[in-house]
C-alpha cells in the first residue's frame, strides 16, 4: 500500500513528526515548573554548573535556564581555576556561567575566594613570607571580586575552615596567617564589593553536632566584631541512610538567624547508593529528605534558597568521585524529573 501519493509528502511528514518528537521531548525533559514556583516563594532553587556539558550539551543549558533561577560554577571560579600563575588570570570559563546568568535572569553564587583545595602549584611549591602570603591572598580576592562587582549577587568568601574535630582546618592559610586570614578576607571581599552578599561555607555542620556548633561559635564570634559577613552556607552533601534530622536542621538555622545571618543550602546532593536503577523506595526516601529540607527552608526567617550540586545525575560529582554509581540529584541521567523533583514542586505548591 502506498501511503504518500508523492515522495515529498512523505518528507514533509517525517519532518513534521520529527518536529512534533522534538517539543514532546523538550517539555518532557524540562518542564519550568520548578523555577517559576521557587521564584514565586521568593526563594532561589539553584544548580552548581561544570564547563564540560555546559560548553558541549544544548540540553545542559536548557535545563540549566528553565528549571534554576540560580547557579554556582562548581570548579570554574576555583584559586586554580581563575589564578593560574602569579601574575596571570585567566576568567574565561566563569566569565561565560556569568554571562549566561544575566541572560537568563539567574543569580550567580560565587564560589569559592578561599579554600584549602584547589590551589595551584606556583602558590603551594614555595614557601611564603606570612606578609607575602596575606598580599597574594588580598589581591586575589580583591582582584576577583571586583571583576565580578555586581555581577556575582553572593560568595562563598571562606570555604571548609573548620575540620571534623571542630578545629581550625590545617591549611596553607592557617598556617601561613593564622586565624585572621578568616576575618581579614571578608574584609577585602566587602571591599571590592560592598553589596555582595559574603558566606562561610561548610559540610557536615547543617544539625546540632560538634561542626555545626564550632561553625556557630566562628560566625558568632566575627557578627560580634562587626566583620562583613552575611551569611552561612550549609552544604548538605548527604544519603537516605544517613539524612539530617530535620529537628536539628531547623533548629540550627533558626540559631544562625538569630543572630541576624542569612542561611543558603549550598551544595545539596542526596545519595542513594549501588542500585542502578535505583528502586522507587529510595527514590522515595531521597524525595523525603529533599522535601524535609525545602519546608525548612520555607519555614525559616532568612533561608535564600537550596543550591543541588549538579544540574542532573548525569554530572554529580559522586559517581567519579568514589567511583561508584550513583543518583543524587532532582533530574536522572536524562534529565527527567525523578521524586524528589515533584516532591519540591509540590511543596512549594503549597
Ligand atoms: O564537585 C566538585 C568537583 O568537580 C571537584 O573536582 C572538587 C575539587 O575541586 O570539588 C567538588 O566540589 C566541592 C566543593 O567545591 C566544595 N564542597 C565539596 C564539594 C564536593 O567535593
Amino acid at each position: 500500500m502506498k501511503i504518500f501519493r508523492h515522495s515529498k509528502h512523505a518528507v514533509y511528514f517525517a519532518v513534521g513528526l520529527g518536529f512534533v518528537l522534538l517539543l514532546l521531548t523538550k517539555s518532557y525533559a524540562s518542564t519550568g515548573i520548578l523555577r517559576d514556583l521557587a521564584q514565586q516563594s521568593g526563594i532561589t532553587i539553584g544548580a552548581s554548573v561544570l564547563m564540560e556539558p555546559f560548553e558541549n550539551d544544548a540540553v545542559y543549558q536548557e535545563t540549566l535556564a528553565q528549571e534554576f533561577n540560580s547557579l554556582t560554577p562548581e570548579n570554574a571560579m576555583k584559586f586554580s581555576h581563575l589564578h593560574p600563575e602569579k601574575e596571570t588570570y585567566d576568567f574565561t570559563n566563569a566569565d561565560k556561567l556569568v554571562a549566561f546568568a544575566k541572560e537568563h535572569q539567574m543569580q550567580v553564587h560565587g564560589h569559592v575566594l578561599v579554600w584549602h583545595r584547589n590551589l595551584p602549584d606556583w602558590l603551594t611549591d614555595e614557601d611564603w613570607y606570612p606578609n607575602t602570603l596575606e598580599k597574594i591572598l588580598k589581591w586575589h580576592i580583591i582582584t576577583v571580586v571586583e571583576h565580578y562587582h555586581g555581577q556575582v549577587d553572593s560568595w562563598d568568601v571562606v570555604n571548609e575552615a573548620i575540620d571534623e574535630n571542630g578545629d581550625l582546618r590545617d591549611s596553607i592559610w592557617l598556617d601561613g596567617l593564622g586565624s585572621s586570614y578568616i576575618e581579614e578576607s571578608f574584609h577585602w571581599a566587602h571591599r571590592a564589593d560592598p553589596n555582595a552578599k559574603l558566606f562561610y561555607n561548610d559540610y557536615r555542620g547543617a544539625g546540632l553536632g560538634d561542626k555545626a556548633n564550632a561553625i556557630y561559635a566562628l560566625v558568632q564570634d566575627l557578627v560580634q566584631r562587626g566583620v562583613p559577613i552575611d551569611g552561612v552556607g550549609i552544604q548538605m552533601h548527604r544519603s537516605i541512610q544517613d539524612p539530617p534530622n530535620p529537628e536539628r536542621v531547623a533548629a540550627n538555622i533558626s540559631r544562625l538567624n538569630e543572630l541576624g545571618l542569612s542561611v543558603r543550602i549550598t551544595e545539596m546532593d542526596i545519595q542513594i547508593y549501588g542500585d542502578e536503577p535505583p528502586d522507587d523506595e529510595k527514590l522515595q526516601a531521597q524525595a523525603q529528605v529533599y522535601q524535609d529540607i525545602m519546608e525548612i527552608c520555607l519555614a525559616a526567617v532568612d533561608c535564600t534558597g537550596i543550591t543541588t550540586w549538579g544540574v542532573s545525575d548525569q554530572h554529580s560529582w559522586i559517581p567519579y568521585t568514589f567511583d561508584r554509581p550513583d543518583a543524587p540529584l532532582l533530574l536522572d541521567e536524562n534529565y527527567q524529573p525523578k521524586p524528589a523533583y515533584h516532591a519540591l514542586t509540590e511543596t512549594l505548591a503549597q
